[in-house]
């Protein structure tokens, strides 16, 4: 399902399943209740790419015409900057299987922490041998990735969910070492909020390298009903001309492997559909 990606000027608003679910189970079922919230996205989380039913999901977005975007699940065993290659090759594998996945399902970008497992502490910063293997292995799946029509895009995340990547200024220094076309930078509002001095000049710092978007509120909450700089970054967004996707990812305590992962405690909205139709809401009004 080769398809061009609808590049009208025009930022298409998503969700990503992990506010309903921890499985790669019933994913058309995601699609129909994302279209029938009035999303333009469908964001799956993928667990086990074989485990993902493509032409149960292939006949949801033929009925509801929405668009796929691909997310990570960076697991322990893959690991792209561990000093063992055996993670390092587990990694690429479930990279280069999902990027197939994608293919399949008309995706054009594969957001997450690509280079390492979503938590991983080691109670220093990273070493330029880490950095080594992550621009080698990113090259590597970058190409594949690239060859099957898909951008893995790199996200920082905040420091007390890893070390090695945080700030966009080091995503842009990453994706211009790798220098392939099969790689670019996300941003995430939630960890930008945590770690840019300035969300608005790191979007702008990224320019055409960013190819994906996650819009979080501040307290993984509904965008728009927190404490971000919306404005500052609504603007720069338009700044840089940003026409790819904006997904909404946020968690709650009922999803309890997310939420244990995400360290989601407590109901921070009244249900996971006020997420969803809220923000949803918010973005559509905020004029990208
Ligand atoms: C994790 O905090 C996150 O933001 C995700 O997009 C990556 O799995
Ligand atoms: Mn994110």
């Amino acid at each position: 399902m080769q398809q061009q990606e609808p590049r009208d000027g025009h930022v298409r608003f998503g969700i990503n399943t992990l506010l309903w679910s921890a499985s790669d189970a019933g994913a058309g079922e995601w699609v129909r209740k994302a279209a029938g919230l009035g999303f333009d996205v469908i964001e799956f989380a993928v667990f086990e790419p074989a485990e993902v039913d493509s032409a149960a999901v292939n006949s949801a977005l033929d009925e509801t015409g929405l668009e796929v975007t691909l997310c990570t699940i960076m697991t322990p065993e893959r690991d792209l900057i561990s000093d063992d290659p055996g993670p390092r090759e587990i990694a690429k594998r479930y990279i280069r299987e999902t990027v197939l996945l994608g293919e399949k399902l008309g995706a054009h970008a594969f957001g997450g922490p690509h280079y390492a497992p979503v938590g991983k502490l080691v109670g220093r910063g990273r070493t330029p041998e880490e950095w080594e293997r992550a621009v080698e292995g990113l090259r590597e799946v970058g190409r594949f990735a690239h060859d099957h029509g898909i951008c893995l895009c790199l996200e920082p995340l905040n420091r007390f969910e890893t070390y090695f990547l945080n700030i966009a200024a080091d995503a842009i220094a990453l994706v211009d070492e790798i220098d392939s076309e099969g790689v670019a930078v996300m941003l995430d509002t939630f960890h930008m909020n945590i770690e840019e001095k300035d969300p608005a000049a790191a979007i702008r710092a990224c320019g055409d390298r960013l190819r994906h978007f996650h819009a979080c509120g501040s307290d993984r909450g509904t965008p728009g009903r927190d404490s971000i700089g919306w404005e500052a970054i609504i603007g720069a967004l338009e700044d840089i001309d940003y026409s790819h996707a904006a997904v909404i990812e946020s968690f709650v305590p009922g999803i309890e492997e997310i939420a244990a992962a995400a360290a989601i405690w407590r109901d921070i909205e009244p249900s996971a559909d006020d997420i969803a139709v809220d923000g949803l809401d918010f973005l559509r009004g905020s004029g990208l």
